[in-house]
């Protein structure tokens, strides 16, 4: 029997695209055109077929490698006579699926472009070439009349049998009119939206000189073995009952992968038991209610506490109450932020044994200087903000007691030797976390303007992801609110969050008499698991005497 090297086929212009799933392990026997492995980019994710019939010998990836067309997923001993010898590409791409994701299909329309002039008008966003996909689902819709939409930004996500893919945005713009929605179908040149454009680069929607990328129907996704999705969960059943492929988009993949949720334990409500984030939500609260286990929790539930229900943490169900019996009431959606911070911050409430100390900063002197600063400065229009000061005291602080600016990394720390800072910025959507990055290298007036653009675009839900990732450490100032002392929640991975409340003046003892000063009251919350309560008092005293005294900066 020969043994054949499968490849990575031509993909289109995905390069280094990350594994995501094993469909299959060493002595399974698969068919030609079975899926063997999943890759996800940023904007798609998509199943690679096998290129002939055959026993799996030997993996050759696995879970986050990156491969590209060419790359050796597996070796297979060939099945009989009619093993196919290893394709060579070329041949391959007769054999392949599409997957011409968005990325792929976005540089397309911008190498096609005998650019549509730049338009403050209406301008039709249709769907690109997106390969030999005919008639693909629409199965989420990111956008909605009166959202500003960027150039490249996501607006639909569509998907196959094989792969799913996100539609980005030919133009800038603010939409004016949807023309698809959920379980619609569509196909290459379709009309997606009509926007009101910016003025901005506009591209044509459609790439209709860009080559597609051939495509065969494969065998259908559920014909495939079960896979955890997530790389944290043990690759079995323990059922031994065959599951389906789960489908689910590649945002939902990621979701579901960030909580560490299985997503083949997940059971589809979308179309054809597709996977939604909301599947993944109600998956986790079920969990954490108590009322279900995933795999990885039923292999380990010897070890469950004595009467934990046969949950490890022994919780009842969330409560299930019918309010109308009480009076009116109105079901509203969460937004999407409030969705997505939500599960984060479940997470991290209950993974991270978080203690938090309070504490109070005399900052008298420092709002004298920062009120005479704006009153010299007023023509500037850039105005100093109390926050800026503490983002500058609290990078000295984590410059000083640098486990504050690290991670967990198993059983080892990753000591960040950056300071990008985040701050909470409250929305109309709910909470973001904007990052300002290397605020050591920045003076306050640099951070206090790029902190007001931040919190502005925060406010108008124009942040990138990119905007919003990388922060070492976060602080959450509800300064301008009011309040004395709250108890944030860590923005893991980072291990520590300061919480800063309104300042008020106070009486404070000077050993002879009581002086009103001032008071800023701080709470910083840290991670138990990096950081000692001793530790926590120093940084906060050092704090409050950068706060206190700023020319303990240069020191
Ligand atoms: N004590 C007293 N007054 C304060 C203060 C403090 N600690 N911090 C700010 N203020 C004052 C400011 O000086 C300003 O007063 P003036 O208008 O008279 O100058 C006023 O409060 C409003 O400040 P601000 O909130 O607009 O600006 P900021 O720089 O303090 O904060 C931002 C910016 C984006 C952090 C803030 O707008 C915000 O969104 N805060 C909420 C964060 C949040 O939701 N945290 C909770 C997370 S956990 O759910």
């Amino acid at each position: 029997m020969a043994l054949v090297e499968v490849k990575v086929p031509d993909i289109g212009d995905f390069d280094e695209v990350a594994v995501i799933e094993l469909l299959v392990k060493p002595g399974d026997t698969v068919a030609a055109e079975q899926s063997l492995i999943t890759v996800e980019s940023d904007k798609a994710s998509m199943e690679i077929p096998s290129s002939t019939a055959g026993v799996v010998k030997e993996l050759r990836v696995k879970l986050g490698d990156k491969v590209s067309e060419g790359s050796v997923v597996l070796v297979l001993e060939a099945a009989g006579a009619a093993a196919a010898p290893a394709t060579p590409v070329s041949e391959q791409r007769q054999a392949q699926p599409s997957v011409a994701g968005s990325s792929a299909a976005t540089e397309s329309v911008a190498v096609a472009a005998p650019a549509a002039a730049a338009s403050t008008g209406p301008v039709e966003v249709r769907v690109p070439d997106i390969g030999d996909f005919k008639d693909v689902a629409v199965i989420e819709v990111f956008v909605k009349p009166g959202d500003t939409v960027k150039l490249e930004q996501s607006l639909i996500t569509v998907e196959s049998d094989k792969a799913s893919m996100e539609i980005p945005s030919s133009a800038a713009g603010v939409v004016r009119e949807l023309k698809v929605k959920l379980g619609d179908t569509v196909n290459i040149g379709d009309l997606l939206a009509i926007l009101e454009g910016t003025g901005g680069a506009v591209a044509p929607a459609v790439a209709a000189t860009a080559p597609a990328p051939a495509a065969t129907a494969a065998a259908p996704a559920a014909a495939a073995p079960a896979v955890p999705s997530a790389a944290a969960v043990p690759a079995h059943n323990p059922t031994g009952a065959p599951v389906g492929l789960p489908h689910a988009s590649p945002s939902v993949r990621k979701f579901a992968r960030e909580l560490g949720v299985p997503l083949n334990e997940v059971k589809g409500s979308g179309p054809k038991g597709r996977i939604t984030e909301s599947d993944v939500q109600a998956f986790t609260r079920s969990v954490m209610a108590g009322s279900t286990q995933t795999q990885a929790q039923a292999a380990k539930a010897p070890a469950a506490p004595a009467g934990g229900g046969g949950s490890e943490l022994g919780l009842i169900p969330w409560p299930k109450v019918d309010f109308t019996k009480f009076g009116p009431v109105e079901r509203k959606e969460l937004s999407r932020i409030k969705k997505i911070s939500g599960a984060n911050l479940l997470r991290n409430a209950i993974m991270i044994p978080a203690v938090t100390n309070h504490d109070d900063a005399d900052i008298t002197d420092l709002e004298a200087f920062r009120v005479a600063t704006n009153k010299e400065n007023e023509k500037s229009g850039v105005k100093v903000t109390m926050l800026a000061f503490l983002i500058k005291a609290c990078v000295a602080a984590l410059k000083k007691y640098p486990e504050f600016n690290s991670s967990l990394d198993g059983d080892a720390l990753i000591y960040k030797q950056y300071f990008h800072i985040g701050f909470a910025a409250d929305t109309p959507n709910g909470l973001v976390v904007p990052v300002i990055r290397d605020a050591d290298k920045k003076g306050i007036f640099q951070i206090s303007q790029e902190m007001g653009e931040l919190a502005k675009k925060a406010r108008d839900g124009k942040l990138s992801p990119a905007e919003m990732s990388g922060a070492t450490f976060t602080i959450s100032s509800l300064g301008g609110i009011g309040g004395r002392y709250f108890t944030p929640i860590i923005n893991a991975p980072e291990v520590a969050i300061l919480g800063v409340c309104k300042s008020t003046i106070e009486p404070v003892w000077d050993g002879k008499a009581f002086q009103p000063r001032l008071m800023l009251p701080l709470s910083l919350t840290w991670d138990h698991r990096v950081i000692d309560g001793a530790a926590a008092a120093r940084f906060n005293v050092y704090l409050g005497q950068i706060l206190a005294d700023f020319r303990q900066v240069l020191l």
